[in-house]
């Protein structure tokens, strides 16, 4: 693949989850949303503020980069220097619990054991996802031990590791696709079905191809979710991605308008969507407006030169 368009990628990937996030920001917890409402609320604003997911994402690639690597003390401490400075970004219950676990002692591999019933299985840890998948997106066996290994700091459940490791390798098929090829969603959600292990994915993966030639929304989240849960948002934002593969645009648009988890289902939607058709498929109405763009475009152009160096 051309270097140029495989750098496009890694900055759609990571600036989709920023705009995906930002437009679903003031939504998250409704019911439904009128595509032209995200729209009209958008055009409102001066800046697209985003909200923990992207906030945690930074903290992700800010530790790959530093480390050229994973490296779970590091990160665990990137997430919570990040938190303590704007611990007002929307933050779920659990991570910042553990930030205090960790603070008090615990090691980083441990705190999250103590939460919940064998850990969280929200979506947390899917969410922040996008550095793991865009560095690993030729080694399918590393990037699901660095989702695997990033998600055990905040996500210890099965299914929160499950739902970020689905996540991350969407976003490396996405990588690998030419942006210009037609996209196949059966051959798409085959690769998925291969690579995930876990039964409550694979019925989930089952349900998104039956789903792909309908238009319903409420169908949709009646059969994929529309939750804090990784189970009912990360096979929520692959249907999204695939049902409008063509358009970054539509496709986040679409993801927002199934109410809910808004601004995690859109900030994982415009990951994928991202890393497919490259940064240039943002519309500049929303690039522009996106807090701390240029911070993040320039992690992933360090992300996209550890890349090419290993
Ligand atoms: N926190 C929010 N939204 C709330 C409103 C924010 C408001 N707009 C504001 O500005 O203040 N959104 C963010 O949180 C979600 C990610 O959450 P995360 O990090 O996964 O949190 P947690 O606590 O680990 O899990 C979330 C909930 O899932 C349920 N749960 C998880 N594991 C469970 C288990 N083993 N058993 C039972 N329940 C489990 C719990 O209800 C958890 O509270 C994103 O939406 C992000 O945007
Ligand atoms: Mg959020
Ligand atoms: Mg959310």
């Amino acid at each position: 693949m051309d270097k140029e368009v495989l750098k496009s990628k890694f900055l759609g990937s990571l600036v989709g989850t920023g705009v995906g996030d930002a437009l679903g920001a003031r939504f998250e917890g409704w019911h439904m949303v009128e595509p032209r409402a995200i729209e009209a609320v958008a055009e409102g604003q001066e800046v697209l503020a985003y909200t923990d997911d992207t906030h945690m994402m930074i903290g992700t690639a800010e530790s790959l980069v530093r480390n050229e690597g994973f490296d779970g003390e590091h990160m665990a401490r990137t997430f919570m220097q990040n938190y303590n400075r704007e611990p007002w970004r929307g933050y779920g219950p659990g991570p910042p619990r553990i930030f205090r676990l960790i603070k008090a002692g615990e090691a980083w591999d441990k705190a999250a054991e103590r939460l919940y019933h064998g850990g969280s299985y929200g979506n947390g840890s899917a969410m922040r996802i996008a550095p793991v998948g865009i560095l690993y997106h030729d080694d399918s066996a590393k990037l699901r031990e660095v989702a695997y290994n990033s998600s055990q700091i905040t996500h210890s459940h099965e299914l929160g590791k499950e739902g970020a490791a689905l996540q991350a390798y969407a976003i490396a098929l996405a990588v690998h696709l030419e942006p210009s090829a037609v996209l196949d969603p059966k051959e798409f959600l085959a690769r998925l079905g291969e690579f995930i292990h876990h039964e409550v994915y694979k019925q989930k993966l089952a349900k998104i191809e039956m789903l792909l030639n309908k238009t319903d929304r409420a169908k949709v989240v009646a059969e994929l979710g529309n939750g804090i849960e990784a189970f009912n948002s990360v096979p929520t934002a692959v249907y999204s991605f695939l049902s409008h593969s063509r358009s970054f645009e539509e496709a986040v648009l679409f993801a927002v308008s199934l109410g809910g988890d808004t601004d995690t289902i859109g900030a994982m939607t415009g990951a994928i969507s991202g890393a497919y058709l490259g940064v240039n498929s943002i519309p500049d109405k929303w690039r522009t407006k996106l807090e701390n763009r240029l911070y993040i475009e320039e992690l992933a152009d360090k992300l996209y030169e550890s890349g090419v160096q290993k």
